[in-house]
């Protein structure tokens, strides 16, 4: 019974991809809303316009077949308002998506005064993670290498090909920055579930802000080829709550 209610109450979140997913992971970050919703609200004008369309082409075949229109129509050549028609309605339809577009872009573009910054780094192949906000006595701050767990090691319940020796740990509820690099080529720090996807140049300091809503662990992948072993880098985020997230960087140090 217990069992059952917590089941009902505490739903269990699709925050890794699934064999034959068509549609989206459930999101933790407002970021990620923001996504979803831009992709609905697209998705509708896409039902005009296949329908639209599919009716046109429909209307077209059906009617001037050579069975019902035997004599072609050799001066139907224009139709001026027709052309303007379909001129300028997709005209419109594509203001009406780029507003919510570059709204939604230039929001996640935003970092608001993060309370801390973990720094991603991509390398051939696997990724190293950073919290230079933390010191310990030493002056040492929180570093560590997360690598695949190979099938031969994986235990029950862990993910092929997404669970890692070390995931990254953060705070729910905690304006994080991430900061990405790449080591040696260009790598992708991709995490669905959180709205996340920035690009690791080598050279270059890429940065994103992540707002986690709720507890869990979400699972992400490098999303640029980056050699022979680019499908065995993945990343996993386990976002805590505050007291746990100080106890394990007590762990740490
Ligand atoms: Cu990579």
């Amino acid at each position: 019974m217990f069992n059952l209610l917590s089941l009902i109450f505490n739903p269990i979140r699709c925050d890794a991809p699934e064999p034959w997913q068509i549609g989206f992971q459930d999101g933790a970050t407002p970021t990620y809303e923001g996504i979803t919703e831009l992709h609905n609200s697209i998705f509708f004008y896409l039902v005009v316009v296949f329908v639209g369309v599919t009716w046109v082409i429909a209307s077209v075949i059906i009617n001037f077949s050579h069975d019902r229109n035997p004599i072609a129509y050799k001066y139907m050549n224009h139709g001026t308002v027709i052309e303007l028609v379909w001129t300028i309605t997709p005209a419109f339809v594509l203001i009406a998506i780029a507003f919510p577009s570059f709204k939604l872009l230039y929001l996640m573009d935003e970092v608001i005064s993060p309370s801390m910054t973990v720094k991603a780094v991509g390398h051939q192949w696997y990724w190293s993670y950073e919290y230079s906000d933390f010191v310990n006595e030493d002056g040492e701050s929180i570093e560590f290498d997360s690598y695949m767990i190979p099938d031969s090691d994986l235990e029950d319940g862990q993910l092929r090909l997404l669970d890692v020796d070390n995931r990254v740990v953060v705070p729910v509820d905690t304006h994080i920055r991430f900061v990405v690099t790449g080591a040696d080529v260009i790598h992708d720090f991709a995490v669905p579930a959180l709205g996340l996807k920035v690009d690791c140049t080598p050279g270059r300091l890429n940065q994103t802000s992540v707002f986690i809503q709720r507890e869990g662990v979400f699972y992400g992948q490098c999303s640029e080829l980056c050699g022979v072993y680019h499908g065995f880098m993945p990343i996993a985020v386990e976002a805590v709550s505050l007291e746990n997230y100080l106890s394990w960087l007590d762990s740490q140090s």
